[in-house]
């Protein structure tokens, strides 16, 4: 693996002038109206930032929205990690806002440090700590990253910290578990995600915090609420509120996508890999045939 040095990261101020390691792939991207995304953990290994530089170069779209936990900061803080790939992700998402995408940041807990800037607008992103967006059918969604909500973060910080350790060593885990799997050549299959669906607490406190945010947003009269926070990905009606969980890039890989009319969907980008590798084989046993 390549680790980008000080220097490298201090190249994108001269950004123009800047090229990301892995080149940005040739191909027809999909267009969306809008893409949401949070909790990628850069500056963490448990990060999949390979998985969202191949998204990142599939699709497009008029509107991103960075829904927070871009950056880990409190990891970062602890020990510096910052691979060449971490950089290319900055880079892609620098270069969108320049190609004309509306960028919309919104910090998290992880990267709160970046809270201090919201209303101001660097290289093209518009940092704000909410935003309001209205989709093609005219429905007020309020976007938000979701830790506002998170009991145990906000009244037991020490709590969330000693989840955050465990949580580390399960991420460590899923990590060599993979690397195994890819040896095999087995697609990407989270085992930390199958570990949380098991444990009940893990799924009463997941429906749990879907439920304070939809009845929140209720409260505040818009027809739906976008966050992160929780890495669940998830679309459902909760009290006549349309809930929306983009997921996230340590363990589901996942973004919530606005189509042209308005229609919502949850991309699970490590399913749409293994599809494609599927094919290459299928067209490569064809054209052996
Ligand atoms: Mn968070």
């Amino acid at each position: 693996m390549t680790v980008a040095t000080l220097a490298d990261i201090t190249d994108l101020t001269d950004f123009a002038n800047s090229r990301p390691s892995v080149p940005e792939r040739v191909v027809e991207r999909r267009r969306y109206r809008t893409i949401w995304i949070s909790d990628v953990h850069l500056g963490t290994r448990g990060c999949n930032a390979g998985m969202l530089i191949d998204f990142l170069d599939h699709v497009d779209s008029e509107h991103l929205f960075l829904v927070g936990d871009m950056i880990d900061g409190w990891r970062l803080k602890k020990r510096f990690f910052w691979p060449a790939a971490h950089n290319d992700v900055v880079w892609r998402l620098l270069k969108r806002a320049k190609r004309g995408t509306k960028v919309t940041y919104i910090p998290g807990n992880h990267d709160e440090v970046f809270r201090q800037f919201t209303g101001l607008d660097f290289g093209g992103i518009a940092i704000r700590r909410q935003a309001i967006h209205v989709t093609a059918d005219g429905r007020r969604l309020l976007v938000l990253h979701g830790d506002e909500f998170d009991a145990i973060t906000l009244a037991h910080r020490w709590l969330a910290h000693v989840g955050d350790a465990a949580y580390t060593v399960l991420m460590g885990v899923n990590r060599w578990f993979n690397l195994a799997r890819r040896g095999l050549g087995m697609p990407y299959w989270s085992l930390s995600q199958h570990a949380k669906a098991k444990v009940k607490n893990a799924v009463a406190f997941i429906s749990d915090f879907e439920e304070v945010v939809a009845h929140a947003a209720g409260t505040r009269g818009v027809d739906g609420v976008v966050c992160g926070h929780i890495h669940t990905a998830e679309q459902r009606e909760i009290e006549g509120v349309a809930y929306y969980n983009d997921g996230d890039w340590v363990e589901s890989c996942t973004a919530l996508v606005e189509h042209v009319d308005g229609t919502m969907e949850i991309l699970r980008w490590a399913d749409e890999m293994a599809d494609r590798a599927r094919t290459a084989t299928i067209v490569t046993l064809a054209a052996a045939a």
